[in-house]
This record gives C-alpha cells, sequence and structure tokens, in this order.
C-alpha cells in the first residue's frame, strides 16, 4: 500500500520522526518560525495528513487542499480550528489532551506562589539594589496555603491543579464547569458554584476553560468588579477568554490584587501592553507545556493520532466537535 503524503508544520523530535517516516512519506518543516502562509497553503495543497500545533486551520485553507483527511495538533486547544468547516469538508481533527496536565498545572502553582508572595517583584528589588535593612514589613505578599481556590473549566488540568492544591496547599477548592463532576467533588472535596459564587468567594481564580464562542471574554469589567480586592487572578487557558482592558482596569484600581497571565489577548503580547510595567502581575510568554519531556510526549501523541486517522482507524484524540 502506498504510503500517505504529510506535512509536519514544526519541528519535532528524532523519534516522532521516525515514526512518522515508517507510516507516511513525510515533508518537514525544519525552522523555527512558522511556516509564511503562502507556503503552507502550497504544502497542504499535496498532502493528505497535517501535523500542526497553533497556526490557524480555516475554511479557506481547506478549500486549498483538496486531498487533505486529516488535522493533528500537538495542543490540547483547538480553537485555532474552524470546526463548521472541518465538518462541512468531512476533515478529522485531532488534539493532544492529557500528556500535558501535570506540566501545565505546575505551572499554575508556581504563577500563584510568585503573585502572592511577589517573587519576581522582589528577584528584581534585590538585583537592582534596593534591599536595605529594615525595609521587611513593605516586601509582605499573601499567603496561599489553606485559601479558597476557585477553578473555572474543570478538565484534566483543572483536575491536576485541584490534586496540587488541595493536598500540597490544604486549600478548599470551588469550580465552575460546563458539567458538575461528582468525581472531583469527591476526589479533592470540590463545592461546585455557580461563576458569580466562585468569583466573590475565592482568593485565588484559575481560568482553565477552552476559549470557544461561549467562552470568549467570560470575564470582564462585571467578573472583576465580583472578585475580592486580595484575589489572585491567573489564566493559562487563552488570552481572548478574558477582557483584557478590563482586566488592566481592574488592577490599576486596585481591585484585584495581583494576576499571573501565561496567555495575552494577542501574542506575542505588545511591548506597550500596560500588563508589562505592572509589578504585581506575572507576564509569561505561553509556556503552559513548555518543558521538554512533555512537548516530546506531546509531538508523539499527535503523531499517533495522525497516522490512525490516516489509516482508517479511530484515534485517540478525536476532537469532541468532531465525533459523529
Ligand atoms: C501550546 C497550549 O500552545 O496545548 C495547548 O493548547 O496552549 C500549549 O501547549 C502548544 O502546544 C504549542 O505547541
Amino acid at each position: 500500500m502506498q504510503k500517505p503524503q504529510i506535512f509536519i508544520a514544526k519541528p519535532i523530535p528524532s523519534e516522532v520522526r521516525e515514526y512518522l517516516e515508517q507510516h507516511a512519506t513525510c515533508t518537514f518543516w525544519e525552522k523555527e518560525t512558522p511556516v509564511p502562509r503562502q507556503e503552507l497553503r502550497e504544502h497542504v495543497a499535496q498532502v493528505e495528513g497535517l501535523l500542526t500545533a497553533g497556526g490557524k486551520i480555516t475554511s479557506e485553507l481547506l478549500d486549498a487542499a483538496p486531498k487533505l483527511r486529516v488535522v493533528s495538533t500537538m495542543s490540547v486547544g483547538y480553537n485555532h480550528f474552524d470546526i463548521p468547516a472541518f465538518r462541512k469538508r468531512g476533515v478529522i481533527g485531532t488534539h493532544t489532551p492529557g500528556v500535558l496536565n501535570d506540566t501545565v498545572a505546575d505551572l499554575v502553582m508556581a504563577m500563584m506562589l510568585t503573585a502572592g508572595r511577589r517573587i519576581s517583584e522582589l528577584d528584581r528589588y534585590v538585583k537592582d539594589g534596593h534591599w536595605q535593612r529594615g525595609d521587611n514589613e513593605s516586601l509582605f505578599g499573601l499567603d496561599i496555603h489553606h485559601k479558597i481556590l476557585g477553578i473555572i473549566g474543570m478538565g484534566g488540568i483543572g483536575k491536576a491543579v485541584a490534586k496540587r492544591a488541595k493536598f500540597g496547599f490544604d486549600m478548599s477548592i470551588l469550580y465552575h464547569n460546563r458539567h458538575r463532576n461528582p468525581e472531583v467533588e469527591q476526589e479533592f472535596c470540590a463545592s461546585y458554584c455557580s461563576l458569580d459564587e466562585l468569583l466573590q468567594q475565592s482568593d485565588l481564580i484559575v481560568l482553565m476553560t477552552p476559549l470557544t464562542e461561549e467562552t470568549r471574554h467570560l470575564i470582564g469589567a462585571q467578573q472583576f468588579a465580583k472578585m475580592k480586592k486580595t484575589a489572585i487572578f491567573i489564566n493559562a487557558s487563552r488570552g481572548q477568554t478574558v477582557d483584557e482592558q478590563a482586566l488592566i482596569q481592574a488592577l490599576q484600581t486596585k481591585q484585584i490584587y495581583a494576576a499571573g497571565l501565561d496567555v495575552f489577548e494577542q501574542e506575542p503580547v505588545d511591548r506597550d501592553n500596560p500588563l508589562l510595567s505592572m509589578p504585581n502581575v506575572i507576564t509569561l510568554p505561553h509556556i503552559g507545556s513548555a518543558t521538554e519531556t512533555t512537548r516530546d510526549q506531546m509531538a508523539m501523541l499527535a503523531a499517533q493520532n495522525l497516522i490512525a486517522a490516516l489509516q482508517g482507524l479511530t484515534p485517540p484524540n478525536l476532537i469532541p466537535e468532531l465525533r459523529s
């Protein structure tokens, strides 16, 4: 049987390369910079399978790809896929849930601690030579242990955060989700509540919901107004789930205490974005899953999804909205 042609739009580890080469005729994009749009269009026009990571897969791109049967993204989020266009053309879409949960949850905990104990601000303070005898009280932060944590979006990553918070930091867990989850209620003594209740009662708020039309700007001025003045707000989902102007205002007017952000409405973030000059805001370049081990696992899973689908099997991680 002839091997299918595939295009891999992102550098991948050698074991994943070898795996793909066993099953397909591969064209690899070797550069770290994203494939320019026109080149991507030319490549997808030739292939049955595409392995990607974040560039938009639009209906216009699918139109340029008459042979394309499968698009596999090396990410859990798939908001860069035009799902109705996939459905209309019968193109299979897959993603990589699960393998990144612990790595992203670790980063969420790091952001909570960094924001609460002002770690990046005070690291700068020492390095810039401002530390003086007797200035200790002005350096106080907030505890995170024993606090109330509100998790918005209780999927795999939300659960990994709840586990750390409950068993590592003895926090009480509130959560808000599309569906109630009796398992997490039992495992982490988590309480399900409305979004408003969660915002009002939580000391730490972690936004982990996928980006959809329903969750775009889920957190805006009204929601920040409900939070405690001592609240720490963490976003490790997608920048567009938050109205960034409202977040900036909430921080400028001290409506909330601090924020930890791994994602922004525009990425890379504009250099004049006011968030970058706020000492109580942690700004990270979308590195939730960015460890070598986890990215390797994501690449392998994306490759396995792609090959399974091309072989006519049900891929392990079909995008939920594309399941028949
Ligand atoms: C990265 C992510 O954007 O998995 C996701 O949805 O946001 C991140 O892990 C992505 O995997 C980059 O390759």
